[in-house]
């Protein structure tokens, strides 16, 4: 019988199916294991190659585990929402819950073409209302809490308003806007209510402020900053300004330090924890404040507070610099410098924060004609503006420190602002420098001699005495934008009364559905998308939704028309999947204490500051309310490399259509040109005929060919739609099987690198894949056959170094070694002609994870009613593995002769009986009685005389 990977593996995807093999036990008295990849965003491209490879080594490590007696839960989803749905929807008026349905459920056929052993029944899609509700409520959770720093952890709102009551803010330390003013019990208790709330909103974990953000007119929404890569949009690489607006924001600011700590309990890959950390970026340093001296045009003084890593060099400080953008700008700039001041401003707003500080060359500023007095020797400092300075960071003012910073040098030289004296002609390399910065440094006597962090110390200490300054730690990252003006998002659960503050919708009437509208793009008053809709108002009377003529700001007000952005439905997912049906809560506390966290996450790197980040912040959110029992949802977290696809390039001479194959295009002025890869052959050679129906301009063109054959340039790179490099595996699927696809994926490389697909190689493991099934059948016309005596040692030792080796490396995710022993372990069975059933199942059992579809037909062949899935895993066994005999070197007077093979177990005299017993010893002694026999056990025989 031969092996008909296409009818075998139909016939067990179906039995799964059918039977829900692999659906997770509820409850259960057995461990638990969890094991999740990163849900897809299902788009109407498919899947490639390069998708499955993380989901494949997921679902090895799940089968092991299901093996090794755990209740495995392995669930999928798809991440929904999002915007190339919504851009689709824009284009041909679909909307976007069909598209995305269409797509979900093409993925769905071609991940279970790949024998993957999900649980479908807690399948989650975060577009339905049923999923998006938790991810409502969630939000409404973070509205209804605050920060406070002195327990350390998020407390509901109500507790801040019993402090407000009691005792103002006065000495409370908690996350809230730095510009939040302090006041009385009295005060508090004689705000009106919407004081009140607009006091809230300043500690809410989601709060409603003005904010700067990334605005995208092409996609006409505001980005995170996580979203614009190089001063573009990630998608579609359109230009980003900053703008203000309103929007909702995520204080995860709050949470930076424990998002830092965090990462110290948690096995995630180094490279990613690094990319948290500098994300993060947190500096330990001192807040100083610069009095402006009032002068006759404006005679009040201002605090100018400046964030500094370097309070040692203090005395150091020639000038001080604001953002552009510094509230205090426009108030101190004098009469004299206004017009200069104010065309500097509006210059440097066109300028994006990216591209302000990608840009190390340009030095740009103007005075103020300001000064303020150095706060320690009281000497005037002017004060200036920069754009090299961001105004969203620290305090968004520095106290410029030439001989210590390149840029405040270089500002100070091109401006000639005066720098100390001896630094004039020296050149910051130089090493000087040093020398005479630490002079300068030292200059004021009282810290001269110190070291950076005693000097340090005694500034802060110094300052502290006089009011003006204090140790602060300083974090880059900034509060997360969470509004969206897009149509294909979770509406927010908000309306709004008539002075504009917001208000929850009540809990139970969650979820709050998307409305439909006639067009997904904003409406002409520059609305978001939602704007368009008719029936977007809340009848808090009612509790229902009802129709925007009926707003009357008393008992009907006007919905959010944001709606949330795409990690919000990302980033409690994982818990979700613990109880994925449950509408009384987001998940049972039943259901986490069994679960409680993901055991190993596998999911790409690109993720590291976006969802990998948010997610962490949700999830200790989730704790601090109670909700879930631990504050980091994944132990273990593995980067699965990227697939590279091979694509192929065309030389097209400039502004012609005519092509040239690669060797012809040497030296002409050509431009390349990618073309669809798979119309090229192992070769390179282009099917050009194919190519002239492949898109329209290739009608008509002319091809240069040489000898006869039309060659094409190959480059390693992402495989991608957009570069014509894509494999389908539905092809590969079909002419090798997902077993050998499974196999080869693995086979490729460790899991963590990036490697290049190449599906000649398939062949490979296609032809390992009939040798293992040959193994099984070597009855008369190779029927299946499978003996039932005892195997040879050399055998079981042949499996039990592969059960050792296969486990070993399933542990540490070496899967690409796994395959090899495979392969070793089938080669060294058919050798030895084994056929017994004492080996030939427990190696169906190993090779289960990999190759699940052969391993269940085989079992059943073997005679087992059930599934392969639960069967117990192999036991390893040393003994099997112990050499019992040894090849020894028999040496006559210290030069070797002959060796022996004698069993490892013999003493001393036995073993020099047998060695004199040989006829081959007799022969070399010719009659002589040795002086002397050396046995040394296991090692060797000398025979000396
Ligand atoms: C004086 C000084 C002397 C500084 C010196 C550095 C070296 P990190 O580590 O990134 O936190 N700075 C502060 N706020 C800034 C802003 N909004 N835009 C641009 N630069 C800003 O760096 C903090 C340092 O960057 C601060 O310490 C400040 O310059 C500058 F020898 O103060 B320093």
């Amino acid at each position: 019988m031969f092996y008909d990977h296409k009818e075998i593996e139909a016939k067990w995807q179906k039995y799964w199916a059918d039977r829900q093999t692999f659906k997770a036990e509820w409850p259960s008295e057995k461990p638990k294991f969890y094991a999740l990849t990163m849900f897809p965003y299902p788009s109407g491209a498919g899947l490639h190659v390069g998708h499955p490879l993380g989901y494949i080594a997921c679902d090895i490590y799940a089968r092991f585990k299901r093996h090794q007696g755990f209740n495995v839960l392995q669930p999928m989803g798809y991440d929904s929402f999002g915007l190339p749905a919504e851009q689709y929807a824009i284009q041909t008026g679909q909307h976007p819950a069909l598209t995305t349905e269409v797509n979900i459920n093409r993925y769905r056929e071609q991940l279970d073409a790949l024998g993957f052993s999900y649980d479908w029944s807690r399948e989650v899609r975060t577009s339905r209302p049923a999923y998006y509700k938790w991810t409502q409520w969630i939000f409404m959770q973070l509205f209804d809490s605050w920060y406070n720093r002195e327990t350390d952890r998020a407390e509901p709102i109500s507790t801040l308003v019993a402090r407000f009551e009691a005792g103002g803010n006065q000495g409370l330390d908690a996350a809230c806007d730095a510009d939040t003013p302090i006041f009385t019990a009295t005060q508090w208790n004689a705000y009106t209510a919407a004081e009140r709330q607009r006091m809230l909103l300043r500690y809410r974990l989601t709060y409603l402020a003005e904010a700067e953000v990334n605005w995208c007119p092409e996609l006409g929404t505001v980005l995170a900053n996580d979203e614009v890569v190089n001063g573009v949009s990630e998608r579609g690489g359109f230009p980003v300004v900053r703008k203000k607006m309103t929007q909702w924001s995520m204080r995860i600011t709050a949470y930076a330090q424990r998002l830092l700590d965090g990462l110290d309990r948690i096995d995630w890959p180094q490279p990613l924890k690094d990319a948290q950390t500098n994300w993060i970026g947190r500096s330990v340093g001192a807040s100083v404040v610069f009095k402006t001296q009032p002068t006759a045009h404006q005679p009040d003084t201002f605090d100018i507070e400046v964030f500094t890593t370097r309070p040692d060099t203090i005395f150091g400080v020639s000038f001080m610099t604001l953002a552009p953008e510094h509230e205090l700008v426009e108030k101190i700039t004098t009469p004299e410098q206004a017009r200069a001041v104010q065309d500097y401003v509006a210059a440097s707003a066109r300028r994006s924060e990216r591209e302000r500080m990608a840009d190390v060359k340009t030095v740009s500023g103007v005075f103020t004609g300001a000064y303020a007095a150095h706060p320690l020797t009281g000497e005037p400092v002017p004060v200036w503006i920069g754009d090299y300075v961001l105004a969203g960071y620290g305090t968004g003012a520095v106290m410029a420190v030439p001989c210590g910073d390149q840029r405040d040098f270089d500002f100070a030289r091109h401006f000639g602002i005066p720098i100390p004296n001896i630094f004039e002609g020296v050149s910051v390399e130089e090493e000087a420098y040093e020398d005479k910065q630490n002079a300068v440094i030292a200059n004021s006597g009282f810290i001269s001699g110190l070291g950076q962090k005693e000097a340090a110390r005694q500034v802060i200490a110094a300052l502290e005495e006089k009011g003006l300054g204090r140790g602060t730690i300083n974090y880059r990252l900034r509060d997360a934008v969470f509004s969206r003006q897009r149509y294909w998002g979770e509406p927010f659960p908000v309306y709004y009364d008539a002075e504009g503050l917001p208000h929850l919708l009540p809990e139970h009437c969650l979820p709050l559905e998307l409305p439909e509208v006639e067009k997904y793009l904003p409406t002409e008053t520059g609305e978001p998308p939602l704007g368009n809709a008719t029936r977007w108002a809340w009848d808090a009377q009612a509790e229902a939704v009802t129709d925007n003529a009926r707003i009357d700001h008393k008992t009907v007000f006007p919905l959010e028309l944001n709606t949330m952005p795409g990690w919000a439905g990302s980033s409690q997912y994982f818990n979700r999947y613990m109880d994925p049906r449950n509408d009384q809560a987001l998940v049972s506390p039943e259901a986490i204490g069994y679960w409680k966290d993901v055991d190993v996450y596998i999911g790409g790197s690109e993720h590291a500051t976006g969802h990998l980040l948010y997610s962490r912040f949700w999830q200790k959110f989730m704790f601090d309310r109670g909700w879930v029992p631990v504050d980091e949802y994944a132990q273990k977290l593995i980067n699965q490399g990227m697939i590279l696809g091979t694509s192929a390039f065309i030389h097209r001479r400039s502004g012609t259509q005519t092509y040239l194959s690669s060797g012809l295009a040497k030296g002409e002025q050509t431009e390349p040109i990618r073309v669809d890869a798979n119309l090229v052959n192992a070769s390179n050679e282009l099917d050009t005929e194919a190519l002239r129906s492949w898109q329209p301009q290739y009608a008509e063109a002319e091809f240069l060919s040489e000898n006869g054959v039309f060659k094409v340039d190959r480059e390693v790179e992402k495989m991608s739609k957009s570069k014509y490099n894509v494999v389908n595996p539905d092809q590969i699927c079909e002419e090798y099987g997902a077993d050998a696809l499974r196999l080869y994926e693995m086979f490729l490389g460790p899991l963590e690198q990036s490697k290049p697909w190449n599906t000649a190689g398939l062949s490979g493991v296609y032809s390992f894949l009939k040798k293992l099934w040959r193994l099984y059948h070597q009855g008369p016309d190779r029927s299946f056959e499978v003996l039932d005596g005892e195997p040879s040692a050399e055998s079981l030792k042949t499996l039990h170094k592969t059960i050792k080796k296969v486990t070993e490396d399933i542990q540490e995710f070496s899967f690409n070694t796994s395959v090899s022993s495979f392969m070793i372990c089938v080669n060294e069975l058919t050798a030895q002609n084994c056929r017994e059933r004492a080996v030939l199942e427990p190696l169906a059992v190993l090779i289960e994870p990999y190759a699940p579809h052969m391993a269940e037909e085989l079992w059943q062949k073997l005679g087992h009613q059930d599934s392969i899935a639960r069967a117990p895993y192999p036991a390893f066994n040393p003994d099997f593995l112990v050499e019992s005999t040894k090849e020894y070197p028999i040496s006559f007077n210290g030069k070797l002769r002959f060796t022996m093979e004698l069993p490892l177990d013999l003493s001393k005299d036995e073993l020099e009986a047998r060695v004199m017993a040989d006829a081959r010893t007799q022969e070399q002694l010719q009659g002589r009685t040795p002086k002397k026999v050396i046995v040394v056990p296991g090692r060797i025989v000398n025979i000396v005389g």
